[in-house]
């Protein structure tokens, strides 16, 4: 459980990329202790090798050691899901993630009744029976319904979407509990839209603490790799 709520990351609305975060589990190392690492295995430091070049980059300064070339790969990731429904909502999602950085969703979705609408990552990538057959939101870490920005939430809570007169709905989420890759990986699951406002576990319904009685499932899509 801590080390479930220790991996849990604010989701935050166009906030700026949480660099320093990431460098702080680097906080004191040595100049030395850096690049030896760096001289000895740089094949086997592609998952570490953002961390590390942020730190470097902040060392650099002080230091008299010369920068040495480090080939940096670029893991950035791109998907998208394509939301339809038996209604006339749909709506195009794209997903992107740069290394092991929080992911990008840019939505819009049309179609809608002006107003919030819960919108989530549900556990399956199956539409054999339509939305339901997503199954519930995705939930690695066996929590309770929540808001987003909550520690105590489901992965897929990515809280409510809010469509204008129009019945369009616009919005750019970065979440840092949705990656591409690794063991929650989101590829092959589904986002759904659904017809009411998702109450983020506080409404006191029954429901409240497993979907946030956000109604009906409107429209979803299966999340897919994408060219970048
Ligand atoms: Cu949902
Ligand atoms: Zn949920």
């Amino acid at each position: 459980m801590q080390a479930a709520l220790a991996a849990m990351t604010a989701h935050t609305i166009l906030a700026s990329h949480p660099t320093l975060s990431l460098v702080s589990p680097f906080s004191s190392p040595t100049t030395s202790t850096i690049s030896t690492s760096l001289n000895s295995s740089t094949s086997s430091f592609n998952g570490l090798s953002f961390k590390l070049s942020s730190q470097i980059q902040s060392l650099s300064v002080s230091s008299s050691v010369a920068p040495k070339p480090l080939t940096i790969v670029a893991a950035s990731k791109k998907a998208v899901a394509v939301l339809k429904g038996t209604s006339n909502v749909e709506g195009v999602v794209t997903l992107t993630q740069e290394d092991d950085g929080p992911t990008t969703v840019n939505v819009r979705i049309t179609g809608l009744t002006p107003g919030k609408h819960g919108f989530h990552l549900h556990e399956f990538g199956d539409t054999t029976n339509g939305c339901i057959s997503t199954g519930p939101h995705f939930n690695p870490s066996s929590m309770t319904h929540g808001a987003p920005e909550d520690e105590i939430r489901h992965a897929g809570d990515l809280g409510n979407i809010v469509a204008n007169t129009d019945g369009v709905a616009e919005a750019t989420i970065i979440d840092n509990q949705i990656p591409l890759s690794g063991a929650n990986s989101v590829v092959g699951r589904a986002l759904v839209v659904h017809e009411l406002e998702d109450d983020l576990g506080k409404g006191g319904h029954e429901l409240s603490l497993t979907t946030g009685n956000a109604g009906g499932r409107l429209a979803c899509g299966v999340v897919g790799l994408t060219p970048l």
